[in-house]
């Protein structure tokens, strides 16, 4: 059975809510009002890597800077919670959630109850189903990174070094998330044109450490031929290199090529170092820029459905001069 926006609405926990929902279906997001200073919520997915924590800081950062409150929230890589996070700050009355999906589609149901609560929602750095919810009527924009793009431009990388090593395992992020699928999508069409390229690979690692090492691990096992490493994520590939160090191979040119996608310190140093080739900047500092849409929005100002950040590329002609600004 496929689900559709009314079955989510429909077993939505907010049944309530759901209700008076109905009559609004398709109506624009609702408002918020303009006053000086706002309570609003922050639905955080986990905080299992520097990515997460940066952005969380940010966020508290900003909202300490406006002196702004703000309801913090940490789903804790479980989905589930992250509905029940949104839902208790629905019960407090927050003026606006920011929320970052940790999934495409179990979070719907939290965007339909502040839709029917009132409660404008802002989605940042990850996107839910563009079936089932629609900026600018079921939450007011997204703010993130262009993630298809993100993958091509690892691919289109690859392909400009025309190295011979052409033999890839690729280690997925969270499954059902957008920044997974879509680092994926990117990837994998421009990859596809070059039929030289044998993706040989492809697995979750969560987005984590410790998952990314045990998946490289077992991949590059079953594929020692293997000679290039594309990671969702630095934390991702940084458990990869471990895995190649203990497997008695070596990150970089002379043997495997490692790319990532996010951009921390820790990584553009190992491209400094000559372990990863190359790595598309995903920044997590989101707070201003997060902050500067809500008063937009309750100003009035028509907002972009969505607002993407630009992207650096950090490489070896250029991480030793930018490592500074790395998060
Ligand atoms: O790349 C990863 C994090 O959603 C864009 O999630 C974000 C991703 C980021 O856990 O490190």
């Amino acid at each position: 059975m496929k689900i559709t926006r009314r079955h989510l609405l429909i077993s939505s926990a907010a049944a309530a809510a759901a209700a008076s929902f109905a009559s609004r279906a398709f109506a624009a997001a609702p408002p918020l009002a303009k006053k000086d200073t706002y309570k609003v919520g922050f639905a955080q997915t986990e905080s299992n890597n520097p990515w997460r924590l940066a952005q969380t800081k940010s966020m508290q950062d900003e909202a300490a800077k406006r002196g702004w409150q703000l309801v913090y929230t940490d789903a804790a890589g479980s989905a589930a919670k992250q509905v029940a996070d949104v839902n208790s700050m629905i019960a407090q009355q927050v003026d606006l959630i920011f929320l970052a999906p940790r999934e495409e589609v179990p979070l719907i149901p939290a965007i339909m109850a502040a839709k029917g609560a009132n409660i404008p929602v802002i989605l940042l750095d990850r996107n839910v189903d563009q079936s089932l919810a629609k900026p600018g009527e079921d939450y007011v924009t997204f703010i993130g990174s262009n993630f298809v793009e993100e993958g091509q431009r690892v691919a289109d990388y690859l392909v400009a070094m025309g190295s011979d090593k052409k033999t890839i395992i690729q280690l997925e992020g969270t499954v059902g998330s957008s920044p997974a699928n879509d680092r994926k999508k990117g990837f994998d069409d421009v990859i596809a044109k070059h039929p030289d390229y044998k993706i040989v690979a492809s697995q979750s690692g969560d987005f984590a450490r410790d998952k990314g090492r045990q998946v490289a691990e077992t991949l590059l096992q079953a594929h020692p031929e293997a000679n290039v490493i594309y990671a969702h994520n630095d934390e991702m590939a940084i458990g990869a290199i471990a895995a190649l160090e203990a497997a008695g191979r070596k990150a970089g040119r002379d043997d495997c090529l490692v790319f990532s996608i996010d951009g921390g310190k820790e990584i553009v140093q190992l491209v400094v170092d000559g372990k990863v080739e190359a790595v598309v900047e995903c920044n997590p500092r989101f707070g201003p820029k997060a902050f500067d849409t809500a008063v937009a929005y309750a100003n009035g100002d028509q907002i972009p459905p969505v607002l993407i950040n630009p992207d650096e590329l950090y490489t070896p002609e250029n991480a030793a001069k930018l490592i500074g600004s790395a998060y």
